[in-house]
């Protein structure tokens, strides 16, 4: 309840914000993408990750709050970055599971993005497995479909790292994977993580899937995934996840 309250306030005076991860192609070397990441801007100056607010991604009611909000600050940064001609590339916005379970919010927001000018076709809704897996009437499966009919991209996040992953890999309307960084962390030295990567990179691709490889922190890594024909990286090595002021920067600099 205590919070509940203080992290409804904490949107209300704006404190919590999108920051921005780029998502690289590994072919094309460029941004091609933008993950949206959720920071609490404290008004001690603190930015908090979301790991010391994880409980609002499973609130029935601040869930719902914080995609909401997440959302709109991306509608208002949009025309910006269109009047100053820079290309985000695809928009990934991470869903929770009420998200999934009750489809209108993510509808509105898909609306809401078209008419700050970015189409269903540039947006991606990153679903992890723990999200899908509980799906007994296939409402969350509906929701990722209708979304999909609309042009929309679904991404599964941290591949690899829950309960039947192929299950879910066969059963659900996905378009692009997202490698799971504990297995790009150990390259190079662990044989048995190269061969996982390459294994997915290879499934994936012959499941008519993208994938992404999450972690990437080194060059070695970056050219290890990119010769497994992984189509884009994310990690510490291109950049972590920076504020907007810092992604108009990076934007720039790709213009
Ligand atoms: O940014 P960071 O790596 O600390 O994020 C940790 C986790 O929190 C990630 O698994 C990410 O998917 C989740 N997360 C971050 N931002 C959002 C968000 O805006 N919405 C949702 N639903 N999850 C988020
Ligand atoms: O669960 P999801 O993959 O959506 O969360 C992304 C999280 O991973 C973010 O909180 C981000 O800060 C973190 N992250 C992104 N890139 C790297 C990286 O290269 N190394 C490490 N250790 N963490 C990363
Ligand atoms: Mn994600
Ligand atoms: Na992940």
């Amino acid at each position: 309840k205590a919070f509940q309250s203080a992290f409804t306030e904490a949107i209300l005076k704006g404190e919590i914000v999108p920051y921005f991860q780029p998502i690289i192609g590994l072919e094309t070397r460029r941004i091609e993408g933008l993950e949206v990441l959720v920071r609490w801007h404290q008004d001690d100056g603190q930015v908090r990750p979301p790991a010391q607010f994880y409980k609002a991604f499973s609130d029935r009611l601040l869930a719902p709050l914080l995609t909401r909000r997440i959302a709109d600050a991306v509608c208002d940064i949009l025309p910006e970055w269109r009047r100053l001609g820079l290309n985000p590339g695809k928009i990934c916005l991470n869903a929770t599971a009420e998200d999934v379970a009750h489809p209108d919010q993510l509808m509105d927001i898909m609306h809401e993005l078209a008419a700050a000018g970015l189409s269903p076709s540039d947006l991606t809704i990153e679903v992890t497995e723990t999200i899908v897996m509980d799906d007994p009437e296939g409402g969350m499966r509906r929701t990722l479909q209708s979304l999909r009919d609309k042009g929309v991209r679904v991404a599964l996040d941290d591949f690899g790292t829950g309960f039947g992953s192929l299950t879910h890999l066969s059963s659900w309307p996905v378009d692009i994977l997202k490698i799971d960084r504990q297995f790009v962390r150990r390259l190079p030295r662990s044989e048995k993580d190269r061969h996982i990567v390459r294994s997915l990179v290879d499934l994936a691709g012959r499941l008519g899937l993208e994938t992404v490889a999450e972690g990437i922190e080194t060059d070695w890594q970056r050219d290890f995934v990119t010769e497994t024909g992984c189509d884009y990286g994310q990690g510490f090595f291109y950049s972590p996840a920076v504020s907007a002021e810092e992604i108009k920067d990076l934007l720039l600099r790709e213009r």
